[in-house]
C-alpha cells in the first residue's frame, strides 16, 4: 500500500523554484537573504535530485520486471564533471531553473559554478566512464557504474615560477548532493595470510587484514530523463571498532591506527597515466573496488536467481583497461570458495561474463605486479591464477600442437617472477576489444599477437565516442541553438541527425550564424584566460588549442618548439602578413614525470618571452591554462579554431578530445593515428589536416638506428630553436634547465618529433593560409560538426550492447 506515494508528495507537482527554496531552508538550513552561490547550488541540486528519483525506481523495477540482462563497468576511473547541469539539462529543466533564478536577480551560470568539479580520474580512459554512464542511461542498457569514492581526486595543478606545483583536490569539503549513502550495503574484503587444506581437501584462506566497502550511489539520468541508472562508488573503512580502552588511556594515535589504515585506500586516486607503478596502495585499490563490486552484483543476482551457471546470461562485466583485471581470478574464488562450485565450471561462468577492453599498447603502461606482492597480499588468488594459467596452457597444448603457451600466459613460466595482467584480462575474457579501428590491428599485431592467433575471435573493436549531450548542448549553448533551429532538436537523443547540417555548409547565412557562434565562445575563452593567467588575446586570432595530459607521445614539445620556430620567423619580418594566433595549452603532468614537467616549465618560459615581445604582438600569443579539468574543457573547446591531434602514429589508442573539438566545428590537424583516422573518414580529406608519419613509418624508424641530430642539422628552422634553447635564451642565459629536453631530441628522440617537425611546420603555414579565406574555412568547420555524428558514444554503447554484452 505505500508504495505508490500520494500525488501530493510527487516532486513532479511542485514547482522547481518552490523546491529550491523549500531545500534551501529545511536541507542547507539557510535563509535566501544569508544563502551564498554554493547554497544555492546545494538546493537547486537535492531538488533536481528529487525529480530524478522516481525515474530512478522505475528503472530499477522495469529491469527487474523485464529480466533485462546486466551490465557492469567497472572503472577505477570516472572523470564526470560536474553533475547539476547535465541533470537540469537531461531532466528537461533548464528553462525553469533559469528563469526562477533571474527572477530573484541571480544567474543560474554562476549557481552551477559553484559545484565542484569531481575529477576522479587522470584522463581519457576515466572521462570515456562518465561519457558511457550517460549514453547508457539514454540508449536504455541497464548498467551500472563501480568504482572508488576517492576522498581526493586528481591533484589541483598550479604554476610556481613556471613550475608545475601539486596541490590536492578536495572535492567533498562541502558534502556531496547527488550520493546516496547506503550504509547498509558494505562488504568485507581480504588480503594476506595464509591458504590451508582442510580435511575435505578444500582450500580455506585464512586473512591477516579485513577491510569493509560502504557504498555510495548517484543516479545517472539519460537523455530526457526515462532511464536512470547507477553510479555506485565504493568507500573504504575499518572493520575493527575503535580500540576505546586504548583511547580512554590517551593513546588516540594508536587507538586510530585500523581506522585510518583502512580508509588510507579510497584516500586519493593514483595520479599516473600510462605509468604502471607497481605500489601495494594500487594493488590494494584495485582488489578493494573489483572484490566489492563483484560481491555486490553476484548478491543481486542471486535475489531472483538460484544457479549460479546462468550468470553469463543475466550478467555482462566491462573491465576498463586491467586495473579491474583481479577481478578473473576473483569471480573464480568467490564462486569456488563462498558458492561451493567447482574450479573449471566456475572459470567457464567467468569466462562467460567478462570483457576486456584495453586503452594503450605502450609497454610503460601494461600492468604487471611482482609474484611475490601477490603472493604476500592475495595467497589465495596466486593459487586460482596458477590455475588459470594450467588449465590455458593445457587448452593451447591441446588444440596447437607445438605451440609454446608460456609467452601468452599471465605468469610466464619461464621469466617467472611477474603477473600480466593483460594476459591475465584477456585469457579470463569473453571478448577483449580496442578503441579505435587502428589501435585493434596494432593490438592483434604487436601486443596480443599470440593470443589472437589463437583466439582470433576474441578482439574486436568499439571506436571510442563522446556524448553529445555535455559535449555539445550543455557546453555549447550557442551552437546548439543555432542547430535546433535548423533541423529540430532530434540530434539530441540522436546524433546521427546532425548529417542534416550538411547542405547548410553551402549556405553563407547560415555560415555566417555559425561562425557568429564561434565568435562568441572565443570571446568567453579569452575571458576566462584573462580571468585565469592574466594574458589579453584578440578573439578574432587563431585560436590552436592542444589541451590533454602532458606525455613525449602527445607531442606538445613538437607544438612548442613550432611556436618557438613560429616566433622567429614572425620576429625575422613582422610586416610579412602573419595569421594571428593565440597557442593554448592544457593538461597536467604526472607528478613523477620528470621531462613532462620540464616541458611544461619550457612552455611557460617560453611564453614570457614571446608575451612580454613587443614585435610579436598582435601575432602571437602563447599561453598555458593551469588545472585542466572537465570543466575548463568546457569552455576551451567550443573557443577552438584549430585541434592539436598530433600524437605519434600508432601511440594514441583514440583520443576523445579530437572528436570533442571536431563536433564543436573546429578544423584538426593531426596524425594518422587512432580515432583520428576514423575522423578523416567522416569528415573528408579537405576538411582535415593530415600530415606526418604513419605508425608503420613510426614503427620502422623506432627499431632502426636513426640520427636525429642529424635530421635537426637538416632542418634549420628546428636547429635554430633547439640552439636557442640549448643556450638559454628561455631560461635568462641558463644553459643547464632545458638539458633534459635537448639531449633527448638530439639523441633520442624516439617519439619522432624531429622527422615529423618540417612536415608539421608546413602544414601549419597551410592553415595560416586557408583561416584567411574565412568563407571557405566556416564551410569546412561546419562540414566537421555536421558529419561527426557517428563519434557518439549512444553508437558506442549501442556496438558494445549488440556485439559484446548482448544487452539491447
Ligand atoms: C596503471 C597502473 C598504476 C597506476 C596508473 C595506471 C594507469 C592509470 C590510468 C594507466 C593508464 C591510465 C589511463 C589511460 C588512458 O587514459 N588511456 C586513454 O584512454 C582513452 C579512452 O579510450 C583513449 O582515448 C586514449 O587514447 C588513451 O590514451
Amino acid at each position: 500500500k505505500l508504495e505508490k506515494l500520494p500525488e501530493s508528495l510527487d516532486p513532479k507537482n511542485v514547482p522547481l523554484g518552490e523546491a529550491v527554496l523549500r531545500h534551501l531552508v529545511y536541507s542547507v538550513g539557510k535563509d535566501a537573504s544569508h544563502a551564498v552561490r554554493r547554497d544555492w547550488c546545494a538546493a537547486l541540486s537535492l531538488a533536481v535530485r528529487d525529480r530524478m528519483v522516481d525515474g530512478w525506481m522505475d528503472t530499477t523495477r522495469r529491469i527487474y520486471k523485464e529480466k533485462a540482462k546486466r551490465v557492469y563497468y567497472l572503472s577505477m576511473e570516472f572523470m564526470i564533471g560536474r553533475l547539476l547541469e547535465d541533470a537540469i539539462s537531461n531532466m528537461g529543466l533548464t528553462a525553469e531553473a533559469k528563469g526562477f533564478f533571474s527572477e530573484h536577480g541571480l544567474d543560474l551560470q554562476e549557481i552551477l559554478e559553484a559545484e565542484p568539479d569531481p575529477a576522479l580520474g587522470n584522463g581519457g580512459l576515466g572521462r570515456l566512464a562518465a561519457c558511457f554512464l550517460d549514453s547508457m542511461a539514454t540508449v536504455g542498457v541497464a548498467g551500472m557504474g563501480y568504482g572508488i569514492r576517492y576522498e581526493h581526486g586528481i591533484f589541483r595543478q598550479s604554476f610556481q615560477d613556471g613550475w608545475q606545483l601539486e596541490e590536492p583536490e578536495d572535492w567533498l569539503i562541502f558534502g556531496n548532493n547527488w550520493e546516496f549513502h547506503r550504509p547498509e550495503v558494505s562488504y568485507p574484503i581480504s588480503f594476506g595470510g595464509s591458504v590451508q587444506q582442510d580435511a575435505q581437501g578444500k582450500m580455506v584462506w585464512t586473512p591477516s587484514e579485513r577491510i569493509l566497502a560502504g557504498a555510495f550511489d548517484t543516479p545517472i539520468a539519460g537523455w530526457q530523463g526515462k532511464h536512470v541508472n547507477t553510479l555506485r562508488l565504493w568507500s573504504a573503512r575499518s572493520a575493527e571498532t575503535l580500540n576505546l580502552h586504548q583511547f580512554n588511556q590517551g593513546e588516540f594515535m594508536a587507538a586510530s591506527r585500523q581506522q585510518v589504515l583502512a580508509e588510507s585506500i579510497t584516500k586519493v586516486l593514483y595520479p599516473g597515466d600510462h605509468t604502471a607503478e607497481g605500489r601495494e596502495l594500487r594493488l590494494k585499490q584495485e582488489v578493494f573496488f573489483t572484490s566489492a563490486s563483484l560481491q555486490d552484483l553476484l548478491h543481486r543476482f542471486l535475489l531472483d536467481n538460484k544457479d549460479l551457471t546462468a550468470l553469463p546470461k543475466h550478467v555482462a562485466i566491462q573491465l576498463n583497461d586491467t586495473h579491474p583485471a583481479i577481478a578473473v581470478p576473483e569471480l573464480v574464488r568467490l564462486l569456488v570458495d563462498e558458492h561451493d562450485m567447482e574450479f573449471v565450471q566456475s572459470f567457464e561462468i567467468a569466462r562467460g561474463c567478462l570483457n576486456y577492453t584495453n586503452h594503450t599498447l605502450l609497454p610503460e603502461a601494461l600492468e604487471k605486479w611482482p609474484l611475490e606482492l601477490i603472493e604476500r597480499c592475495l595467497p589465495r588468488h596466486l593459487q586460482i591464477i596458477r590455475e588459470i594459467d594450467n588449465l590455458f596452457a593445457a587448452e593451447i597444448r591441446a588444440k596447437f600442437e607445438g605451440k609454446d603457451p608460456a609467452p601468452m600466459q599471465a605468469i610466464d613460466p619461464h621469466h617467472g617472477g611477474w603477473v600480466r595482467m593483460g594476459n591475465l584480462a584477456f585469457i579470463g575474457a569473453k571478448r577483449v576489444n580496442g578503441v579505435s579501428a587502428l589501435h585493434t590491428e596494432l593490438m592483434k599485431q604487436t601486443v596480443f599477437k599470440d593470443l589472437h592467433e589463437v583466439y582470433p575471435d576474441r578482439i574486436l573493436n568499439q571506436t571510442n565516442g563522446i556524448t553529445p549531450r555535455r559535449w555539445l548542448k550543455e557546453c555549447n549553448p550557442g551552437l546548439a541553438e543555432l542547430i535546433t533551429e535548423t533541423i529540430g532538436e532530434d540530434w539530441v537523443g540522436d546524433l546521427s541527425h546532425i548529417s542534416e547540417l550538411v547542405p547548410y555548409a553551402e549556405d553563407k547565412a547560415f555560415r555566417d550564424k555559425f561562425k557568429a557562434v564561434k565568435l562568441e565562445n572565443k570571446k568567453r575563452l579569452a575571458a576566462y584566460i584573462q580571468s585565469e593567467v592574466g594574458i589579453k588575446v584578440d578573439p578574432t586570432a587563431l585560436f590552436d588549442i592542444q589541451i590533454k595530459r602532458i606525455h613525449e607521445y602527445k607531442r606538445q614539445l613538437m607544438n612548442a618548439l613550432e611556436t618557438m620556430a613560429l616566433y622567429n620567423a614572425m620576429k625575422a619580418d613582422p610586416k610579412a602578413g602573419w595569421q594571428p594566433r593565440v597557442k593554448i595549452f592544457a593538461g597536467k603532468a604526472a607528478p613523477s614525470y620528470t621531462l613532462a614537467k620540464l616541458i611544461i616549465k619550457l612552455i611557460n618560459d617560453a611564453a614570457k618571452v614571446i608575451n612580454n615581445d613587443p614585435d610579436v604582438d598582435g601575432l602571437l600569443k602563447l599561453v598555458f591554462l593551469p588545472n585542466y579539468n572537465v570543466s575548463a574543457a568546457e569552455i576551451l573547446i567550443p573557443g577552438a579554431d584549430l585541434s592539436e591531434q598530433i600524437s605519434t602514429a600508432g601511440f594514441e589508442a583514440s583520443g576523445t578530445g579530437n572528436m570533442k573539438f571536431a563536433l564543436n566545428g573546429a578544423l584538426t590537424v593531426g596524425t594518422l593515428d587512432g580515432a583520428n583516422v576514423e575522423i578523416k573518414e567522416h569528415v573528408g580529406d579537405d576538411n582535415i589536416f593530415i600530415f606526418g608519419l604513419e605508425a608503420d613509418e613510426v614503427a620502422a624508424r623506432q627499431h632502426g638506428g636513426c640520427q636525429p641530430w642529424v635530421t635537426v642539422a637538416e632542418t634549420p628552422r628546428l636547429q635554430e630553436v633547439v640552439t636557442q634553447i640549448s643556450s638559454g635564451f628561455y631560461s635568462n642565459g641558463d644553459t643547464e634547465r632545458f638539458k633534459g629536453i635537448v639531449d633527448n631530441v638530439l639523441a633520442h628522440d624516439y617519439f619522432q618529433v624531429t622527422p615529423d617537425f618540417q612536415a608539421y611546420w608546413d602544414i601549419q603555414r597551410k592553415i595560416d593560409g586557408e583561416f584567411k579565406d574565412q568563407d571557405t574555412w566556416q564551410r569546412m568547420a561546419v562540414l566537421n560538426t555536421a558529419n561527426m555524428g557517428w563519434f557518439s558514444a549512444d553508437r558506442t554503447i549501442r556496438g558494445y550492447a549488440n556485439d559484446i554484452w548482448k544487452a539491447l
